[in-house]
């Protein structure tokens, strides 16, 4: 019999809507769901069917045997894996308190559930891969707006103009986004694209600059000090919306263009014309805020600086803008519940391992803390010792900088527990792991995606799992029936789950059968921007001068300091994405592996002469915290001051033999520092040698 069922991808955390073509129990296609896709698929997704024939994810429940590390596992039955996690977890909760149980997972539609469960044990300590990913973006939204970056979304198919600083769009991918602005190219929208080096994103761009390494900062200061200056900035908005101008002003006063072409090497002429530019398409412009690009220590305020452009633009909140998402609320309906929710659930107390919250990093999101500080908090016991680890869908020992510390660390750990589909560097290190059914297998907590029109998304199970596998919500509730807190999961099935999160929104399982998601409304939400925006900073306005960064004493407004160049022989180590891979996921596939089978490093061919390196050719790459052999990729297309590689590569889990030991990884080598306002780590502060391989 031949089905299709309407679910969500997971090859990567984007989770476009997808439409699986089903028979006889087997998957036989997958596209994008025509509704909003329109078919549409990238490498990643079409190999989900690689992922579900994988022999070599995870399969069963197993125990570590011999040193961790060293691969000797024992398959068990699940309930003799969960007593024996169950039995450990105990032993930290009772002899050293729950606050020495951590929990970190890349936030995913079951993360209501995780928190419930590090809410019920008592441990303030559950954290996601946000900061990892952006955090200095989201601390910049809620000191400017109150919003954090998730609750705002890009209007890419009514921009005029958009501005990315190394927002690789093109190969760093979201679907929707890239059909949107492709569309609205064809109807004239301009791209301008800043970057270290030439991506595919720059060849579909009308302007791009090769920008020196970590000096975004420069250029924006400069954009603001010729958008200030000449006027060319919304007047009505600004006068409605937005304070602190004076200040701002006479805090660019010194950044000219003139000083921006300077550091950063883009002709003076050409930044004060793409000024004026903007201004011309504003409100309906966006100087997108970006991830990933520059990554400093000081990173919150360049993230700050491109929220203020926006501001002064007038784009937040304006059709071909930064729209401010729109929940069930706004749309007419009830609350979208969730199991956290539950009134009877101790709050969190105490404080966190990453001092998020307290006198360390005050202002970064205590919703998802700083997962960079976890080797840190457990090598110095600082704040106190953390004696176990929970890890769902996340892979710290290669996501957090720096292995051999990351290694260092985990090793002094009573216990660690992995649920993965993949055996992870970290499932490799851990004590017992626990293999999650993959995507295809299962189906999940329905997705709230706020937006301009709120949506409801279901994954639902397309095909039985292939091996010994469940589904992450049923987990944790065994799980936390051993260790006595099941109350707070009064679920059997996912039916049950589904219900408890409509039950108060007016909306029914059977609304999802027709497409595979359920809209709350027809026409996107805009509030009135003469009257109606609602910022949620204590003044209801945007805070140029931020209550938040002044009353924890931060200046709102930081002089700018050059990095240092790198040394003579040395370079500043940049790191991205593939089109075809997910961070340190997919490097495994069996398809995907074939498409990119190793990172190599891109080098300036003027440096490589230098080094007497020929494209192709191996090399190392040395920093003072990590080693690695690569290819060179030897190419003008890179600043000379900079090398780039892939992230994801460079694996040590002989058990993948398809990824094992092939290109480098930027994690062995990148140093662990982070911006300790905004809370991202500083992943461009690492200077790396490079020479020919022996
Ligand atoms: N050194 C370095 N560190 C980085 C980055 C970098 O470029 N360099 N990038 C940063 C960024 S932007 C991000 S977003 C983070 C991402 O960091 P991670 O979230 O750690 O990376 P992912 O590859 O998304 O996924 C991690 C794990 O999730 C598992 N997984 C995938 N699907 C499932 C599933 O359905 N169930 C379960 N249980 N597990 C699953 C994968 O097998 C993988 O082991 O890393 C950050 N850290
Ligand atoms: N295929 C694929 N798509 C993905 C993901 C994936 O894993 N795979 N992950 C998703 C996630 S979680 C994220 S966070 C996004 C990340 O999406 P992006 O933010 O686009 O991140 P990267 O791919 O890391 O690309 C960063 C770019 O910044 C450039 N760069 C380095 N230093 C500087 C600098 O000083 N200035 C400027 N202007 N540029 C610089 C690099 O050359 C690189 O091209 O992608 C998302 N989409
Ligand atoms: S971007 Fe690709 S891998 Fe990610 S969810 Fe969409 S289709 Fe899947
Ligand atoms: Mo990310």
């Amino acid at each position: 019999m031949k089905k299709d069922v309407y679910s969500m991808c997971f090859m990567c955390t984007v989770r476009c809507p997808i439409k699986v073509t089903v028979e006889d129990g087997a998957v036989r296609w997958i596209e994008g769901n025509p509704h909003q896709l329109k078919g549409a698929l990238c490498a990643k997704g079409s190999a989900g069917t690689a992922l579900l024939n994988d022999t070599e994810r995870l399969r069963y429940p197993m125990i570590r045997q011999g040193e961790r590390g060293e691969g000797k596992w024992k398959r068990v039955s699940w309930d003799e894996a969960l007593d024996y996690a169950a039995e450990k977890l105990k032993a930290a909760v009772t002899k050293y308190g729950p606050q020495t149980v951590a929990f970190g997972e890349r936030q995913n539609l079951n993360t209501h559930i995780s928190k419930t469960f590090m809410r019920a044990i008592g441990s303030p300590n559950h954290y996601t891969h946000d900061s990892m990913c952006k955090g200095s973006v989201n601390t910049a939204f809620r000191t400017l707006t109150g919003y954090t970056d998730a609750d705002v979304t890009v209007d890419w198919a009514n921009t005029k103009h958009v501005i990315l600083y190394g927002r690789n769009l093109f190969e760093s991918l979201e679907l929707k986004p890239i059909q949107a602005l492709m569309d609205a190219k064809e109807k004239g929208t301009r791209v301008t694209y800043i970057d270290i080096r030439s991506t595919v994103t720059a060849s579909h761009a009308d302007r791009f600059w090769m920008i020196r390494p970590g000096t975004d900062l420069a250029l924006n200061y400069a954009l603001i000090h010729v958008i200030l200056k000449e006027n060319l900035y919304d007047e009505e908005y600004v006068h409605r919306w937005v304070s602190g101008l004076t200040e701002l002003r006479s805090f660019v006063e010194p950044y000219t263009p003139e000083w921006a072409e300077e550091e950063t090497g883009i002709p003076a002429a050409e930044i004060t014309n793409l000024a004026r530019e903007a201004s011309r398409d504003k409100p309906q412009v966006i100087f997108h805020y970006g991830y990933r690009g520059a990554h400093h220590t000081n990173e919150i305020y360049f993230r700050r600086s491109l929220i203020i452009l926006n501001a002064l633009m007038g784009s937040i909140e304006s059709k071909g803008g930064l729209i401010i998402k729109k929940g069930p609320k706004d749309a007419g309906y009830g609350t979208f519940g969730k199991l956290v929710d539950q009134k009877d659930l101790p709050k969190p107390k105490g404080e966190r391992f990453d001092g998020v919250g307290g006198a360390k990093l005050p202002i970064a999101d205590p919703a998802h803390g700083v997962g960079s500080m976890l080797p840190l908090a457990i090598l110095n016991e600082d704040p106190y010792p953390i004696k176990a680890l929970i890890t769902h869908r996340l892979d710290p020992m290669l996501s957090i900088p720096n292995y051999n510390q990351n290694k260092k660390a985990f090793g002094k750990l009573d216990f660690i527990l992995t649920i993965d589909i993949n055996f992870s560097e970290t499932a490799w290190y851990s004590d017992v792991v626990l293999p999650e059914s993959m995507y295809l297998e299962r189906s999940d907590s329905i997705q709230m995606a706020n937006g301009p029109k709120p949506t409801l998304y279901m994954r639902r199970q397309c095909v039985p799992p292939r091996y010994d596998t469940k589904p992450f919500w049923e987990i944790a509730k065994d799980l936390a029936k051993r260790l006595d807190v099941g109350q707070f999961f009064p679920y059997e099935t996912i039916e049950d789950i589904w219900s408890l999160q409509l039950k108060d929104l007016g909306v029914k399982v059977e609304d999802f059968d027709a497409k595979g998601f359920v809209a709350l409304a027809k026409n996107p939400i805009l509030w009135n921007r003469k009257d109606g925006l609602k910022f949620k900073t204590p003044s209801g306005k945007i805070e140029l001068v931020s209550s938040l960064m002044e009353k924890n004493g931060f200046p709102s407004f930081q002089k700018y300091e050059p990095l240092n160049p790198p040394a003579e022989g040395e370079f500043r180590l940049t790191v991205g994405r593939s089109a075809v891979h997910t961070h340190v996921s997919t490097q495994n596939n069996p398809y995907l592996s074939e498409l990119v089978p190793e990172n190599t490093l891109w080098l300036n061919t003027e440096e490589a002469q230098k080094l007497g390196i020929a494209n192709g050719q191996y090399v190392e790459v040395t920093s003072d915290h990590g080693f690695g052999k690569i290819k060179a990729f030897v190419t003008d297309f890179i600043h000379p001051e900079a090398v780039f590689m892939l992230h994801g590569f460079g694996r040590q889990v002989p058990a993948t033999t398809r990824c094992n030991g092939k290109g480098a990884s930027d994690t062995a080598l990148q140093e662990n520092v982070s911006d300790m306002i905004g809370g991202s780590p500083g992943l461009h502060e690492t200077f790396v040698r490079v020479r020919p391989a022996r």
